[in-house]
């Protein structure tokens, strides 16, 4: 671990690496497949408030056989409906640093990814699935509703009446099936998800700063916005990037016949 990524402090159910300009967070808490407490959340949230400036990607995964079997269902204690507001609210906090956070996330998804682990999934910019992933809502027969954020999130991934099937019937979806809707944007054989992770968060991290800054933050809001505010939006941000030295440095290394071209991948 370098020391700029070393100096955040993370809880034991966190692992962090640096390869680069690239982290690489582990939910590392295999022996209760990945179940999200306060403390990961919060360790969560530390992380991506605190990530040094080098580094330009992040890929978050989660160890032993699962991503994320959601909430800590053991910490599932007597709220009042304000303690439940709250509860709801810290995860809503943490989630945001991740996807409005400092630098694009790319997740590798294998084995469950259920509940609070599919809303955590949901909260990065691009997930790549291995083929054992799948995809549940139990909220429904656990008693509860989604808090950490999945009812913004997930229907624009799911779609409503997928996601009130997955809710009210337990209907999983499979890596395929997952992959067939747009809910990955990768699918991959087993156990090569993190190369795959690492590959594209490399290559991202190698974007100007800006751009990835306008299509994580803008692009999101641009598309929620009506179309009227969102050309204008459109506008200010293509002016602001090209206004850059980074994209002038681009621009002109390609038209001097130095800069990539686009190749079919
Ligand atoms: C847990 C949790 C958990 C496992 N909270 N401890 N999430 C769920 O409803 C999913 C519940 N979990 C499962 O359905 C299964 O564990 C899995 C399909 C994910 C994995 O099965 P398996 O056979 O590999 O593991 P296991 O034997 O069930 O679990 C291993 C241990 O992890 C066991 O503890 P142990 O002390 O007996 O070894 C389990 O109790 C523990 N474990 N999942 C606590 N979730 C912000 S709102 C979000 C709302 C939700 O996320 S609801 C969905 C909750």
């Amino acid at each position: 671990m370098s020391s700029d990524l070393g100096a955040i402090k993370l809880p034991s159910s966190l692992r962090a690496e640096q390869r680069g300009a690239v982290a690489i967070l582990r939910l590392h808490r295999a022996e209760k497949r990945n179940a999200l407490n306060d403390t990961l959340v919060q360790g969560l949230m530390a992380f991506f408030d605190t990530l040094p400036a080098e580094i330009r990607a992040v890929v978050l995964a989660g160890d032993g056989e699962h991503f994320s079997a959601g909430l800590d269902l053991t910490e599932l204690e007597e709220r009042d409906v304000f303690g439940g507001i709250a509860h709801s609210s810290s995860w809503h906090r943490a989630f945001e640093r991740i996807q409005f956070g400092k630098v694009p996330v790319v997740a590798v998804l294998h084995g469950a990814v259920v509940g609070g682990g599919l809303e955590l999934a949901a909260s990065v910019h691009i997930r790549v699935a291995e083929r054992s992933a799948y995809y549940a809502l139990p909220e429904g027969s656990r008693g509860i509703f989604v808090g950490g954020g999945g009812s913004v999130r997930l229907p624009p991934l799911l779609g409503v009446a997928r996601m009130m099937d997955m809710m009210l019937t337990g209907r999983t979806l499979g890596a395929e099936e997952g992959q067939a809707i747009g809910l990955s944007q990768y699918l991959v054989d087993e156990g090569a998800g993190m190369a795959k992770a690492l590959e594209l968060a490399e290559h991202i991290a190698g974007n100007a700063p800006f751009t990835n800054f306008a299509v994580t933050h803008m692009l999101p809001r641009i598309a929620a916005i009506d179309p009227a505010a969102g050309f204008a939006a459109e506008a200010l941000t293509a002016a602001i990037a090209q206004g850059e030295e980074e994209a002038k440095k681009r621009l002109k290394a390609f038209l001097e016949k130095r800069g990539p071209k686009v190749v079919r991948r």
